[in-house]
């Protein structure tokens, strides 16, 4: 049987997945789209047989589709939506892929592990495409073999080229800088145990409200230093990549790749454009992933558990923000539910 997914919310990254699950995904079809704007929804569908639109989940999850009800769900809606859907889809015990952030701030990310743990098994896959970029994922692979020694340091560069209208300050925390916890959390192996930002040279192109860019300093428990330039208005395009020192050596990832063209006397690629291109290939093996566990019953990559942790250093990042000091993330201890990793962490 395959999975009959409903999607809630049909904005640029549900959008990006309906396409992905109709195209491209084995073992799972688009049954519903859900949205607000009940025109966006339809044309979300337009083009996948027996995809139904909806206004509301609960109405999605009532009715009877061609195969039957959905039996999983995508939240793809802005995080701080995010809560009520996933208790809604917790309470009828369906699968889901939630995109990040799970929630906005510790206390309701902990609210849902609190709903999972009542469940009694994992249901909750958040969407830290990260660890499913082949980059990403060898260089987990290199700190694990302890080839080139100890991880040492992390120097993240987050580039953006713009930012969309109402992206606030304290998004520059909980939605970009959120991927680096968690892709310092999953290369390390470790907790975050603070967070600093500096505030430096803004740039004028920034959104009013926005300081841009900035420069948080982040510390794991074995004392790991990563630094991130977050740097939403850097307008020449994106850029998401890495430095790692070990005691035995340096490694890059994440640099631009593709045709180096020499041509009329000059030499030069293409710059990628946005995440979706940047990631489009994560993308498709984090929703595979996550499709074959979920008809297992499972989840395959970074749990609610992820969701949460990663809330907490997001709202330590923004009290560093607003105050300039190093601020502690301080985590509740983590259930037992949580103990055994996902069958795949990617
Ligand atoms: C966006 O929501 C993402 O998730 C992208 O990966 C990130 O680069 C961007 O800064 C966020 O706004």
């Amino acid at each position: 049987e395959n999975l009959r997914v409903a999607v809630i919310g049909a904005g640029r990254m549900g959008a990006d997945h309906i396409q992905r699950l109709h195209t491209r995904i084995h073992g799972a079809e688009v049954a519903a789209v859900i949205d607000v704007d009940l025109d966006r929804a339809n044309a979300a569908v337009a083009g996948i047989p027996g995809a139904r639109a909806f206004a509301t989940p609960a109405e999605a999850y009532a009715a009877e589709l061609d195969g039957g009800k959905v039996n999983a769900v995508v939240i793809a809606t802005p995080g701080f939506l995010h809560e009520q859907a996933l208790l809604e889809a917790l309470e009828l015990d369906l699968p889901i892929l939630c995109e990040k952030p799970l929630t906005p701030d510790a206390e309701s990310a902990w609210k849902i592990v609190e709903a999972e743990q009542k469940l009694g098994r994992q249901r909750i896959q958040v969407g830290f495409m990260r660890r499913f970029d082949a980059e990403y994922a060898a260089l987990g692979g290199l700190v694990r073999s302890r080839d080139l020694g100890e991880l040492l340091m992390l120097h993240c560069r987050h580039r953006n080229p713009d930012t969309p209208p109402g992206f606030t300050n304290e998004m520059l925390i909980n939605d970009s800088v959120v991927h680096e916890f968690d892709v310092i959390r999953y290369l390390t192996g470790e907790e975050i145990t603070s967070v600093q930002v500096r505030l430096g040279k803004a740039s004028s192109k920034a959104p009013e409200g926005q300081h841009d860019p900035q420069h948080v300093l982040i510390e794991t428990e074995s004392g790991v230093l990563a630094d991130v330039e977050i740097f939403v208005n850097a307008q020449f395009g994106y850029e998401v990549a890495t430095q790692a020192a070990f005691e035995g050596g340096i490694v890059d990832i994440g640099g631009d790749g593709g045709p180096y063209v020499r041509r009329a006397g000059r030499w030069g690629g293409e710059v990628t454009p946005s995440f979706i291109e940047r990631f489009g290939a994560a993308y498709d093996v984090e929703v595979q992933a996550w499709a074959d566990a979920a008809l297992r019953g499972g989840i395959g990559g970074p749990s609610a558990w992820d969701g949460y942790a990663t809330a907490a250093c997001c709202e330590a990042g923004v009290e560093a923000q607003r105050t300039g000091g190093k601020v502690a993330v301080v985590l509740k201890p983590k259930p037992a539910l949580y103990a055994v990793g996902a069958e795949a962490s990617g």
